[in-house]
């Protein structure tokens, strides 16, 4: 196994690259971080040197570039099968790959008007803007509902941390910024995923305006 080597953006913005960035920390993979710089005039041309859609997070390994935050945690969930990146139980394991593809997949409205800025602080901007309230609302749902089944396993979604407290990671973050109201079940669990160490080290690194 060659060197593996994580292309992210800048830590302050670059929510998908937080995902598989967190996952790894947290799981004890060793890898090496390589940087674009986005929102910049060459970032696109940048980010094609290391993967081919022209985005951040790619996972480098073996010779292999492997993009997609989803991609790349399938991958490590595959080659690293005692990190339980994925819960153990089928049921547990097939209902975190369905709000981890719905996180992948959906919340356009709030992604757009509360982009993550992990240093920023805009308490209630962008939270009246139109589909904004309905996607906090059905991520408050999500987390209610994994917190009610598997609140006895431990602090997270599922218990131990999994690929699913990775995507939600910087909706976590996001909703810090914003300072989104969530009831109690959910700001524990977001309180959980901010005491994580590596989340810590992620936020150390943010320079303000997205600067590394
Ligand atoms: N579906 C992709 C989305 C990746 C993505 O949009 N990444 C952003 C940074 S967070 C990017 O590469 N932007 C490049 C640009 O702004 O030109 C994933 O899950 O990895």
């Amino acid at each position: 196994m060659s060197e593996r080597i994580l292309v992210i953006g800048n830590k302050n913005w670059s929510s998908w690259s937080l995902r598989p960035w967190l996952a790894m920390r947290v799981s004890d993979i060793p890898f090496r971080e390589a940087y674009v710089e986005l929102r910049q005039p060459d970032t696109r041309a940048a980010c094609l040197r290391h993967s081919p859609s022209g985005h951040v997070p790619v996972l480098k390994q073996d010779g292999q570039a492997i993009w997609d935050s989803l991609a790349i945690l399938e991958t490590l969930a595959e080659q690293f099968p005692d990190r339980r990146l994925w819960p153990d139980a089928p049921d547990a394991r097939a209902h975190a790959r369905a709000i981890s593809a719905e996180m992948h997949s959906g919340f356009q409205p709030l992604r757009q008007h509360l982009p993550m800025d992990c240093l920023g602080r805009f308490p209630g901007q962008g939270c009246d803007a139109e589909g904004v309230g309905a996607d906090i609302d059905r991520i408050n749902d999500i987390w209610r509902d994994c917190r009610d089944l598997f609140h006895a396993a431990g602090p997270f979604l599922f218990g131990h941390f999994t690929i699913a407290d990775a995507m939600f990671a910087p909706v976590v973050s996001r909703f810090e910024t914003y300072a989104v109201p969530v009831d109690a079940p959910c700001r524990d669990y977001m309180q959980t995923v901010l005491a994580l160490p590596a989340m810590a080290e992620w936020l150390a690194g943010c320079r303000p305006a997205g600067g590394q």
